[in-house]
């Protein structure tokens, strides 16, 4: 992690230390450890916001660890995984290649990996936005914006949401929250 990225906070570590709820309806995972600062504030919100929402956060690498993709992929519906949330940057594969091995759906957050040295990144984060944007027909792959997983998170909830209107009124009520907070800052102009 570079100095702009928020540490990690203390309330995510059983998730991210194998101790993730037993039955998740969210999984969000990553590519690699380093897309970690980028995956947070999407988990955070989903703590912050909607804990009636289990999730778990894990490291699944499409290219390094690709028989743990397979089992992965095709394990998280019996799980009970509804929705999926894959981070990858560079030649972002994983969200296509889970989405190839589950009917469930997947959004992928394109990731800016920052490992220029170790032989990737450089990018800006457009190599992964392509990568996971330009899924062939047949496997769809819904796209946020570069390192926005915070929409990935939101739009997981609203999918989850479909048929369950307590959800719905949660996702309501956050969105009048993002209003209250713009009103505060108008108040507050020319202070
Ligand atoms: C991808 O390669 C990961 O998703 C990450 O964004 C990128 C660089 O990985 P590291 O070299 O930092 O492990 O697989």
């Amino acid at each position: 992690p570079d100095s702009k990225t928020p540490p990690t906070p203390a309330s995510l570590r059983p998730h991210l230390l194998g101790q993730s709820h037993p039955h998740p309806l969210i999984s969000i995972i990553m590519g690699s450890d380093s897309d970690l600062p980028t995956m947070v504030p999407g988990a955070h919100i989903l703590q912050k916001h909607f804990p009636s929402v289990p999730f778990e956060v894990t490291l699944v690498s499409a290219h390094r660890t690709p028989l743990r993709l397979a089992a992965f992929a095709k394990g998280a519906g019996e799980r009970g995984v509804k929705v999926i949330i894959a981070g990858a940057g560079g030649a972002a594969h994983l969200p296509g290649m889970v989405a190839s091995m589950t009917g469930l759906p997947v959004i992928g957050v394109p990731v800016d990996s920052k490992s220029v040295a170790g032989g990737g990144g450089g990018l800006g984060g457009v190599d992964a936005m392509w990568s996971i944007l330009q899924m062939p027909r047949g496997i769809p792959v819904a796209t946020v914006a570069i390192n926005n997983s915070t929409n990935a998170a939101l739009l997981a909830v609203r999918i989850l949401s479909a048929g369950n209107p307590d959800l719905v009124r949660e996702m309501e009520a956050y969105q009048r929250g993002l209003g209250e907070e713009v009103d505060k800052k108008i108040g507050t102009l020319g202070e």
